[in-house]
Parts: C-alpha cells; sequence; structure tokens
C-alpha cells in the first residue's frame, strides 16, 4: 500500500493545482517527480488515474515551505507536469499558481493571518525572483475590497493583488535576452523578452493568422504548431535558453490590434499548445515587450491614459500594470496585477503505486 500525502487543490488565477508542504515531499529531486507523476497520473493524456486535469494549465504543482531567506516568509517552488508525458519541469514559475500560495499558506499555519488582509513575501525558487502578495484572510472579512471577477473564472472570489519584484531577466538574465529588441527567425521579427517568464512575441499576420482565432481553431491549424515549436527552439538557442525540447518555456505569444477596447491582443501557446487565456507573468512580459520602442507589438498597443493595460485574450481580458524606469537600456521598476484564489479541496492524495 502506498502512502498518501497532505495536499490540497488550489485554483489560483485561471490554473488550478496541486498544492504541498515542501516538509512532506521526498528531498531528492528524482524521488520526489517520481511521486508528483504517480499523484498527478502522467503521462496519460485524461490523467485518468490520478489529480491531473489532462491540460497544461491543471497539471500544475506548487510546492511551499517557510522562506530560507530572511527577506521572504515563504519559499513557492512552482512544477509543470507533463500530461502526456513523463516530464516535470523547474524550468518556469507560474504567476497563476502564486495567487494561491498565501491562502495555502495561512491554511496550513506556516504564516499568521492579519486580522482582515494578509500580506506574505513570497521566493519564487524557479527564477529567484521574488512577489508580495496582498489577499483576504481566510474567515475574515472578504469583501473588503469588494469581489473581483477574472476573465476565464466563473464567478467573483476576494481579489489577490501580486506585486513582482526583480522579474526582469529572472529566467534569461537579461529583460531583452538576445540583446536586441527585435531579431528575425525563420524571415519573420520578434521581439524575445523576459520579465518573469520568458516570452517570443509574434505579430499573428507574420504567421498567416488573424490573431482572433479559438484555442480549438489554433490546435487544428495545419501546421502551425509545428512552426511555433522552430520558432520557439531557435528563439530559445537566441536566447541562452539552451535545449528547450522538453521544456515549457520560452511561450509564444502571438500579438494583433486590439478587438474588444483593450490595449493588445494576444494568443498563446504553452509551449505549443494553445493557452485557454494567457499566464500571469507572460502577460507581463508581453506588455513589458508592447512597451518598448521599436518592438513587435509596440506599433499595435492602444494606451490609454496610464494605469493598467488590458490584454485581451481568447477567453476576455487581464490588466497588468508595468512602469518602466526612464533611460537606456530598458528596465523595469515594478509590475502588478490582481487575481483571485480559492481552495478547492483539501485531503490526503494518494500516489499509483
Ligand atoms: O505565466 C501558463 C498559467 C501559466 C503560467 C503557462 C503563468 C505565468 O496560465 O505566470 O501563470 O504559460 O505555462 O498559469
Amino acid at each position: 500500500m502506498t502512502t498518501g500525502v497532505p495536499a490540497s487543490l488550489m485554483r489560483g488565477g485561471t490554473s488550478k493545482g496541486l498544492f504541498l508542504l515542501a516538509s512532506d515531499l521526498p528531498a531528492d529531486p528524482a524521488d520526489r517527480d517520481d511521486l508528483l507523476l504517480r499523484l498527478m497520473g502522467s503521462p496519460d493524456p485524461a490523467q485518468i488515474d490520478g489529480l491531473g486535469g489532462a491540460t497544461p494549465v491543471t497539471s500544475k504543482v506548487a510546492v511551499v515551505g517557510p522562506s530560507a531567506d530572511p527577506d521572504h516568509d515563504l519559499d513557492y517552488l512552482f512544477l509543470q507536469v507533463g500530461v502526456d508525458a513523463a516530464t516535470v519541469s523547474e524550468r518556469q514559475t507560474c504567476g497563476n499558481l502564486l495567487a494561491a500560495v498565501g491562502q495555502f499558506a495561512v491554511g496550513r499555519g506556516l504564516v499568521p493571518a492579519g486580522p482582515e488582509r494578509t500580506e506574505v513575501r513570497i521566493r519564487m525558487l524557479n527564477t529567484g525572483a521574488s512577489a508580495v502578495s496582498r489577499f483576504a484572510t481566510p474567515g475574515g472579512r472578504v469583501d473588503f475590497d469588494g469581489d473581483t471577477a477574472i476573465a476565464g473564472v466563473p464567478g467573483t472570489a476576494a481579489p489577490v493583488l501580486l506585486d513582482f519584484l526583480a522579474t526582469e531577466g529572472s529566467t534569461t538574465g537579461s529583460l531583452l535576452p538576445t540583446g536586441s529588441v527585435v531579431d528575425r527567425i525563420d524571415g519573420i521579427d520578434v521581439t524575445c523578452i523576459d520579465n518573469g517568464m520568458p516570452v517570443v512575441v509574434v505579430r499573428a499576420a507574420d504567421l498567416g493568422l488573424s490573431g482572433y482565432e479559438t484555442p480549438a481553431e489554433l490546435a487544428e491549424a495545419p501546421g502551425l504548431s509545428t512552426r511555433i515549436d522552430d520558432l520557439r527552439r531557435r528563439a530559445a538557442a537566441l536566447m541562452g535558453l539552451g535545449d528547450v525540447s522538453t521544456a515549457p518555456v520560452p511561450k509564444t505569444t502571438v500579438v494583433a490590434p486590439p478587438k474588444y477596447g483593450g490595449a493588445i491582443s494576444t494568443r498563446t501557446f504553452i509551449p505549443v499548445r494553445p493557452h485557454p487565456a494567457i499566464g500571469v507573468l507572460g502577460a507581463v512580459s508581453v506588455v513589458t515587450s508592447a512597451l518598448l520602442e521599436g518592438s513587435v507589438g509596440h506599433d499595435l498597443l492602444a494606451r490609454g491614459t496610464g494605469g493598467p493595460l488590458a490584454v485581451e485574450h481568447p477567453t476576455g481580458s487581464f490588466e497588468v500594470d508595468v512602469a518602466l524606469r526612464d533611460g537606456e537600456p530598458p528596465r523595469v521598476a515594478r509590475s502588478t496585477v490582481v487575481r483571485t484564489a480559492r481552495a478547492l479541496f483539501d485531503g490526503v492524495a494518494h500516489p499509483r503505486s
């Protein structure tokens, strides 16, 4: 009989994942990954014998513990578990699951809850970047800011405010990892950017797309996933990411003029499957890119009177606030987003034997 592991299933933003305490997992990464594959039911396109939801945004794991760093309260390690492949990758973080880390930590007694509002400083172990998460204390008044709806999630829930610190170049070492605002790959212009997530930004028209296709239409477009994979692998070499054949990064985001009053329209591939919405740090990176003079997407950006920019995606839009510092080379002052999160289930997860 295989021993169960205490776990919570949580929704963070538009993703869902298994949350575990670091102290409940094997210290050896190979043993940990073997256990996670058996818990999530991978490899199997349906993840029928495990807790994974059979898509990349529902095949995720967050490992949380007290931080070993005095400037942080919590350490958060994100693990992307392959659905139909036996892979567990540490090569990216996830800003969506990050939104649920604070609630999970309060529930497990890792951090004290404030009377109404709790604030935690989280170190994202995958990239070394930091975030400050502010959210309503569970059991406290959950309506201190009013409930919030986010696109891609039915209903409303209490908001989680995420302030990102030092996400610039956190995976590749540089905001513009190729050293240029624009590179030419395979005959088309791309902008390679890393403000917390390495992303290759491409104009929809350059791939023969309108940029307003549904994820299903993109998944079925003949030859598109091969083209995207080829593009991201070549971009990865320029970005210094090495072999990304089994890595979930870099992402590719296809941009087009906004259609619904937002700032820019996006379709994102993770790394070749169409995203139903857009990742958090993915959106932060795409907005950062579009703010840079001369980038792919800068000419498409509709800017209002300042403040957050609305990133249109297949299921709605997502407001991202990125402030750049003045001067050259471009540097990021801060990035802020609002998400919602909630615990779905607490209990003991049983791995396949
Ligand atoms: O970019 C999907 C998601 C993500 C990651 C992905 C994320 C982020 O929707 O920070 O949130 O791009 O793999 O959760």
